[in-house]
């Protein structure tokens, strides 16, 4: 992705720092490193993304060697980065092989290995270059590579393409974050929002639209277009700046007058196809809407909220979640929106990794931090299985795991470690594990790791197999997309929605930012043909529960009501719904 092609600059944020390291044992694979070695950066990855703390803080402190994972040689590098924005060992690797990390690995089929051997017989650097050399034949060329793989790799390409400029929601939140803090801390800003795409909470976002009441808008403007991480002022007027920041990210801000914030507010929201459907109600009302109001031929008749404006229109509010010309306009006019579900609605966490399998944290850890956030109950779902992906556990462990977390509930007063394990189901369509041990479970996740470019047919049956063996009670990422990354499996969505419905079975919307599974529209499908829906932030640490947040607003985006979340059963009626 085009942001985290990272240029130096002070202050890089822990997911920066994380993606360095990613990189390095990226280049360590290319040049067939020790697993030890390669593992030993990714787990500082890792490790770095989801600390609580800033990792430049840590450093301060001379403290970064005694987090547990992270050895004296990483902690060196971590200083480095922190210091100057880069690393000696990085910088070499780049300067031996100037290849686009990010963008390259992005394109499904390829990995470090084939990377090398791009730049070396072809001189690949990046995705143009690549898709360059796809098209002239030069790739079915290079020995061990052939005709099949070349046409997969265009394929790959295509998709590859269309994610590359849009940031993930999660990464956007912390710029977000950062910027409104420095803008709303100014003594002369009376108000901030982010609009756009960003308040509509859509999983991945293109710029960043940020909306200001100003009385002095020439000094907002003054003030960030020389903020210390833009990279180029694109545009500076006296009430709009467009800089882009130096990671690549575009921000626009735009200051107007208190008394039209909420037409402007609304306007800059989007979505366009939303701000379409509200002009036409508008004139059908012999009215005019835009940025500066609700008008009455040249009286302004609404302005100020949102609110306002909408009710000007006829129209009750309409969340920013929903303003995609799905059918709010019509809904907002009967007055028949869903009541959608709030964060605070949910009481616990159904997909959670613990260092039983390849989690950070124990459970005890993990089962604190979701009493923090008021939680009733917490799904350990660890992998199983022989698939040995993500340092599945074997039956023994699960079996000695499920004695711990007996244990650990008997210390806990009002709050449930439920005993949950991720199931792989296999290409025939069976669950990997033993009938006997999964019906001591609490709650049966299960979901394909693996084999996602078989047929649509292949899957679709090899899942709804599965679904009817009465043995499982959530579907893990449905369509096992993972954004910008690895396209979703070809999977006959209607069907498993009617057996999921027949058969009692929820479907996950999987949190995590990177895969949002299901997505807004699907959610909006479950929620029509009614049902259940489970939010699992797939946590591999106490952190990663914060995740739940994106669920929440992918949920949203779905039309999902607070009954059509597991989520929102309190402990004793989730009980009841899973005999346990
Ligand atoms: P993004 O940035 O691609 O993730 O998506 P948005 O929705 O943030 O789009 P952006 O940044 O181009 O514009 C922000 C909002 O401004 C957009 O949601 C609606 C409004 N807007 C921008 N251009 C137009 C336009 O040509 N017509 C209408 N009706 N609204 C527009
Ligand atoms: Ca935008
Ligand atoms: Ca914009």
């Amino acid at each position: 992705m085009k942001l985290f092609t990272l240029k130096e600059r002070l202050g890089l944020k822990n997911f920066e720092i994380a993606r360095i390291l990613e990189n390095i044992a990226f280049y360590l694979e290319m040049f067939g490193e020790t697993k030890f070695r390669i593992r030993a950066f990714q787990n500082a990855a890792k490790i770095i993304e989801s600390l609580p703390e800033d990792i430049a803080d840590v450093y301060r402190r001379g403290e970064v060697s005694t987090i547990p994972g992270i050895g004296a040689a990483i902690a060196e590098i971590i200083g480095e980065l922190v210091e100057t924005g880069t690393a000696k060992i990085y910088q070499e690797f780049r300067e031996k092989y100037p290849v686009n990390i990010e963008e390259l690995s992005a394109v499904e089929g390829l990995g470090p290995k084939r990377i090398k051997l791009l730049y070396e017989k072809l001189k690949i650097k990046n995705l143009e270059e690549l898709e360059k050399a796809a098209r002239e034949h030069r790739i079915r060329r290079v020995k061990t590579l052939g005709v099949k793989t070349e046409k997969n790799l265009l394929k790959a390409v295509e998709f590859a393409k269309k994610s590359k400029d849009r940031l993930l929601l999660a990464y956007a939140d912390e710029i977000a974050g950062d910027l409104v803090e420095k803008l709303g801390s100014l003594s002369f800003v009376e108000r901030i929002t982010v609009a756009g795409s960003y308040r509509r909470r859509k999983e991945t976002v293109g710029d960043l639209d940020i909306l200001v009441v100003s009385k002095r808008p020439e000094a907002v403007m003054d003030y960030f277009t020389s903020l210390e991480n833009v990279g180029i002022v694109l545009g500076k007027g006296p009430a709009k700046s467009s800089v882009l920041l130096k990671d690549g990210l575009q921000v626009d801000v735009r200051v107007f007058d208190e008394e039209i914030y909420g037409s402007a507010l609304l306007y800059f929201t989007g979505s366009k196809e939303h701000n379409v459907k509200l002009r036409i109600v508008a004139m059908e009302k012999g009215l005019k809407l835009s940025e500066y109001g609700v008008f009455r031929d040249d009286k302004r008749i609404a302005g100020r909220t949102e609110e306002e404006c909408y009710r000007a229109l006829g129209l009750s509010y309409i969340e920013p979640e929903l303003r995609e010309d799905m059918g709010e306009v019509e809904a907002a006019r009967k007055n028949s929106l869903p009541q959608l579900v709030e964060y605070s609605d949910i009481k616990g966490d159904f997909h959670v990794h613990s260092n039983w399998s390849d989690g950070m944290n124990t459970i005890l850890d993990l089962a604190e931090a979701a009493r923090e956030k008021n939680y009733q109950y917490l799904c350990i779902s660890d992998h199983v299985g022989a698939l040995k992906v993500a340092g599945a556990m074997d039956e023994e462990s699960l079996r000695k795991q499920m004695e711990e977390i007996d244990k650990l509930n008997g210390r806990l007063d009002d709050f449930r470690i439920l005993k949950g394990a991720e199931v792989n189901i296999t290409a025939e369509g069976n669950l990997d594990l033993s009938v006997g041990l999964i019906k001591e479970l609490d709650v049966v996740l299960a979901g394909i790791h693996s084999g996602f470019r078989a047929s649509k047919e292949a899957i679709t049956k090899r899942v709804i197999k599965a679904m009817e063996s009465g043995l499982m009670h959530i579907l893990v990422h449905p369509t096992g997309r993972i954004i910008n990354r690895r396209a979703p499996c070809e999977i006959d969505l209607g069907a498993i929605m009617d057996t999921a419905k027949e058969l009692g079975i929820a479907l996950e919307i999987n949190a995590f930012p990177d895969r949002l599974d299901l997505r807004d529209v699907q959610i909006k499908s479950a929620v029509d043909k009614g049902v259940s829906l489970v939010l699992g932030t797939d946590s591999h640490s106490c952190n990663h529960l914060n995740y739940m947040r994106f669920g929440v607003d992918q949920a949203r985006r779905g039309w999902c009501t607070k009954r059509g979340l597991i989520n929102t059963l309190s402990l004793s009626e989730l009980e009841k719904r899973f005999d346990i």
